[in-house]
């Protein structure tokens, strides 16, 4: 074991196999495993899954081959794969009521490219929202292979209210008719008028797509509108709100089915990873069950009460607040840099994003803004009353960054706070 804190394996063969074969791989796992039960972590595309999920992702499931889809595949022995996809896939259906749905995209971005493979040919118009208003990579981003082999144009928020200015919206998009437009994005901490950007998509003819990987569980779980209605495609990945493995799916209209089946496989992908759409059939069990809905609804109503605790605290909220699990904060009045103080949370115990804010006169590695939600504390049980602890914590090491006996003080602090409220998934005891 070297130099490294005591490993305590958990009572599970397969861990002391592991310990037994790879003790250095083990004990970084156990090491990552304490310091996701001694942290506050506040990354809003992060989250807790289940021992259920966790057991399905570390079976033998990875190591089958099922290029193809049930009933169609090219490797023989699916007897087992077959009735597994399917659950999945039914599961995904009837929790977002969807005609169609593929479970087998490796992640977000593989299955953002789907829908361009599907619907667009190279040099087409895709118009999403720009990165640093709260869009993603894969809606058109210069550096992203989406916005390289097609041409892309934004919209973004208002300047004076930190929202998506639909006339505005509308006007690029007839202005520049684009094929396929985007919603959704990692840094939106308001509802998102699915119903309004399907009628502009709508009035130029360009496919409608909704990226709602951020709020999937929190519309799984009814506590945000669904954009299944309104779009063309959804794609998500399902390890965020929705609490499942790393993974992705695409849902869709039955007219839509083929085109982007045939876009997954065998136009970007090989073989499913079969252990992950295991462990989504699993995540889509839980997300259809009461408690799920209560964990949903709660996610919101944590992020609002933390929101108002920061803004109590003199905190400059893009938008002012939030209507869902995100909070994006512009920290330039408190006259820190959004780097400086993520890792002076990351110190005292509290994991976020630094992040860039709209129209942010800072470089995206070092920007104005941090962002930071509520999924995994909500997953273990913290309520309004640790929000407000928590407000009180960041703006303490907001406000003394360089405060080093702070910070430790504060971790120690902290890690005793969160034994209070076990995580899911998470065994060890030492
Ligand atoms: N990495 C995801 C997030 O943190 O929002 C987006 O891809």
């Amino acid at each position: 074991m070297g130099a490294h804190e005591p490993y305590r394996a958990p009572m599970d063969p397969r861990w002391e196999a592991l310990a037994a074969e790879d003790p250095e791989i083990a004990e970084l796992i156990v090491a990552e495993e304490r310091r996701q039960r001694d942290k506050i972590r506040l990354i809003p595309s992060e989250n807790y899954v289940s021992s259920a999920v966790l057991a399905a992702t570390g079976s033998v499931l990875t190591n089958k081959y099922s290029e193809g889809y049930p009933g169609r595949r090219y490797y023989e022995g699916q007897q087992f794969i077959d009735q597994i996809e399917t659950a999945a896939i039914e599961r995904a259906k009837s929790l977002f009521g969807a005609e169609h749905a593929n479970v087998q995209p490796y992640s977000g971005s593989p299955c953002n490219l789907a829908v361009y493979l599907a619907f667009l040919n190279p040099g087409d118009t895709v118009m999403g929202m720009a990165l640093p208003h709260g869009g993603h990579l894969t809606h058109g981003w210069d550096v992203s292979v989406t916005g390289k082999w097609f041409r892309p144009v934004r919209y973004g928020v208002r300047k004076d209210t930190g929202r998506i200015d639909l006339d505005e919206v509308r006007d690029v998009a007839k202005r520049e008719q684009p094929k396929l437009i985007w919603a959704g994005g990692t840094a939106v901490p308001r509802i998102i008028d699915f119903e309004a950007f399907a009628e502009i998509a709508a009035e130029v003819g360009a496919v409608f797509a909704t990226d709602m990987a951020h709020i999937a569980g929190l519309i799984a779980g009814g506590a945000h509108p669904s954009p299944v209605p309104h779009a063309d495609v959804v794609t998500t990945t399902t390890h965020k709100t929705l609490r499942g493995p790393r993974g992705a799916m695409l849902l869709s209209r039955a007219e839509h089915a083929k085109s982007l089946d045939r876009a997954v496989f065998p136009g970007l992908q090989g073989g499913p990873h079969n252990h992950t759409t295991a462990a989504i059939a699993v995540a889509l069990r839980e997300a259809a069950t009461p408690g799920f809905a209560t964990y949903a609804h709660a996610v919101v109503a944590n992020a609002k009460v933390l929101a108002e605790g920061l803004v109590a605290r003199g905190f400059d909220l893009v938008s002012g607040g939030t209507d869902n699990h995100l909070i994006l904060v512009d920290l330039t009045t408190k006259g820190i840099p959004g780097k400086q103080a993520a890792k002076a949370l990351d110190r005292a115990g509290i994991e976020l994003n630094y992040n860039t804010v709209p129209f942010d006169p800072r470089k995206p590695f070092d920007p104005s803004g941090i962002r930071l939600g509520t999924p995994a504390v909500t997953s273990r049980g913290m309520g309004t009353e640790e929000m407000g602890r928590i407000a009180g914590w960041i703006d303490e090491i907001v406000s003394a960054p360089e405060d080093e006996s702070l910070a430790a003080a504060t971790a120690g602090e902290i890690a005793e706070f969160c034994r209070a409220f076990p995580a899911p998934g998470i065994l060890i005891e030492d």
